[in-house]
């Protein structure tokens, strides 16, 4: 895929371990890998996180004296490249614009501070990446791609690494103050790195080398915390800080009012809504975007079927479902399958089952017993049938082989209900799959790995190169976890 591709990462493959596992991979598609930039490199990748005055000094400015062409990408275009198996298109990549650096190097200016120039060039520098990292953490949730699940565990330890290490400077650094804390909306995260990011490009400009020394503490934070309440899928935090640290913080979170934040955040958030809309991803997100839509009534006309039923009941399908509602449609699930076959068996899965307050849709495997696949097929097309002469099922999104993707209607609200159908054998395997989180599959998964084994929604298979894989187990849950060497952990604290 990358012949003729001739790479250097920043930071190198030396100090970072995401570059080394990004390193490897591309190298395996053909690229070449150097340690260091000559004339042959075309791009260079950086983590945008890691571009600050040291590399600019250091790697940009003197690459570009050896080839002004070279172009400078965030290195998250390999990965979504390998994952969608075709090179990208780098816009929406690029880091640096090159001339900019070079006018910058040429032209050093002395910036005191911040000023709308700043935030208006910063934004030209970023709103593309920052956009891309808004979406990126959702997206690498739903994608059943093996490259992302090893890359994202990988990641995982590279940034809990890099905050253990900042804790211990910074509970020395902090001895002796009294801490205060600080609840930030998660939403709210994003404005509050991008302002950090800029603030420490500025201040490291300026010389500041003690402040950017503060700011790269706060960033670690701030980091750490977005990835927390990310995985966990909080809707605030609760920043633990010094009073000089809160003091910064709640300055940041004002100036992510400003202008440009504003415009970032409803192009975000106009994106965000539009891939509300079943079938709208986000390239055709980004698409409406462009264009010009803003609501919903923008892109009603251009979408199909699914879409205009998403769109008529939007209020209903984003509001979070309270456990008692998720139980109404439950029951009444399970009312129309024992009328129909005793063997039926139904259970609730996804958030419910990990005990959240509330759930964004209704997640049901639909098992009998001892039953083969073709058997309950052919149960459920009886009872998906009863369920729209109820009036409880209302719409079919998708319906694919080993699944049924729709909307029922209980108390005049219509809520999306996802049936998952699994064969009596697999019931274990499937019921931990569906329990998620999507973070917890991933590691549960990334875990197998590390044992030549493989972990899916079937089963757990032996993995052992050249050999036809074994199964492991499926029926039983909790064997699954013992045979990855893991104590039974409660869905709660999946
Ligand atoms: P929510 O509905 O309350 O927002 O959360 P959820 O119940 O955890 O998520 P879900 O989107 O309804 O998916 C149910 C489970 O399915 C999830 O917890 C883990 C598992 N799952 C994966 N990968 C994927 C995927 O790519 N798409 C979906 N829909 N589910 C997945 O492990
Ligand atoms: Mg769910």
């Amino acid at each position: 895929m990358f012949n003729g591709y001739h790479f250097y990462f920043y930071p190198s493959t030396d100090v970072s371990r995401i570059n080394q596992i990004r390193s490897r991979i591309v190298a395996k598609q053909g690229a070449t890998i150097t340690s260091e930039i000559n004339a042959q490199t075309s791009h260079i990748l950086v983590r945008p996180q890691s571009v600050n005055q040291k590399f600019y000094d250091n790697v940009l400015n003197p690459a570009l004296k050896i080839n002004k062409n070279i172009t400078v990408l965030d290195s998250d275009w390999v990965s979504e490249s390998v994952a969608g198996r075709k090179i990208m298109n780098t816009d929406g990549y690029v880091v640096t614009a090159n001339q900019h650096v070079q006018d910058e190097i040429a032209h050093p200016v002395e910036k005191s501070g911040c000023n709308d120039n700043d935030l208006e060039t910063v934004k030209k520098r970023r709103s593309t990446s920052y956009i891309d990292e808004c979406n990126k953490k959702s997206k690498q949730l739903s994608e059943d791609i093996e490259f992302k699940y090893r890359e994202a565990s990988e990641y995982d330890d590279d940034v809990d690494r890099k905050n253990s290490q900042f804790h211990q400077t910074d509970e020395t650094s902090e001895q002796g103050d009294l801490y205060e804390t600080l609840s930030i909306p998660t939403s709210e995260l994003n404005s509050v790195v991008n302002a950090l990011e800029q603030s420490i490009a500025d201040k490291s400009r300026n010389g500041h080398s003690n402040y950017s020394k503060t700011l790269n503490g706060l960033y670690d934070i701030v980091v750490k915390a977005k990835h927390e309440a990310l995985r966990e899928r909080r809707r605030s935090v609760d920043l633990k800080l010094s009073p000089e640290n809160a003091r910064n913080i709640s300055y940041l979170t004002r100036a992510s009012q400003t202008k440009w934040l504003q415009a970032v955040k409803e192009r975000s958030d106009t994106i965000k809504l539009f891939m509300s809309v079943y079938g709208i991803g986000e390239y055709t997100a980004n698409k409406f975007f462009s264009k010009g839509y803003r609501s919903l009534q923008d892109i009603f006309p251009f979408v199909d079927d699914n879409g205009r039923v998403s769109i008529t009941h939007h209020s209903d399908f984003v509001e979070r479902i309270s456990r008692e509602e998720v139980e109404e449609h439950f029951t009444q699930v399970k009312s129309a399958a024992a009328e129909l076959d005793k063997d039926i068996q139904l259970y609730c899965m996804g958030s419910y089952r990990r005990g959240c307050r509330d759930c964004g849709d209704i997640d049901i495997i639909f098992t009998m017993n001892q039953g083969t696949i073709m058997k309950i097929k052919s149960k459920f097309e009886i009872l998906l049938e009863k369920m729209f002469k109820e009036k409880l099922a209302v719409y079919t999104f998708t319906k694919g082989s080993g699944k049924w993707l729709g909307a029922t209607q209980v108390n005049s609200k219509w809520r999306r209900m996802d049936i998952l159908l699994v064969p009596w054998q697999e019931l274990g395997a499937a019921t931990l799959y569906y329990t998620g989180s999507g973070e917890f599959n991933r590691m549960m998964r990334s875990r197998a790995i590390k044992m030549n084994m493989k972990l899916n929604q079937t089963g757990l298979f032996t993995a052992t190169k050249g050999e036809e894989p074994h199964l492991l187990e499926s029926f039983n849950e909790s064997k699954i976890f013992t045979i990855l060497g893991l104590p039974w952990i409660e869905p709660s604290k999946r």
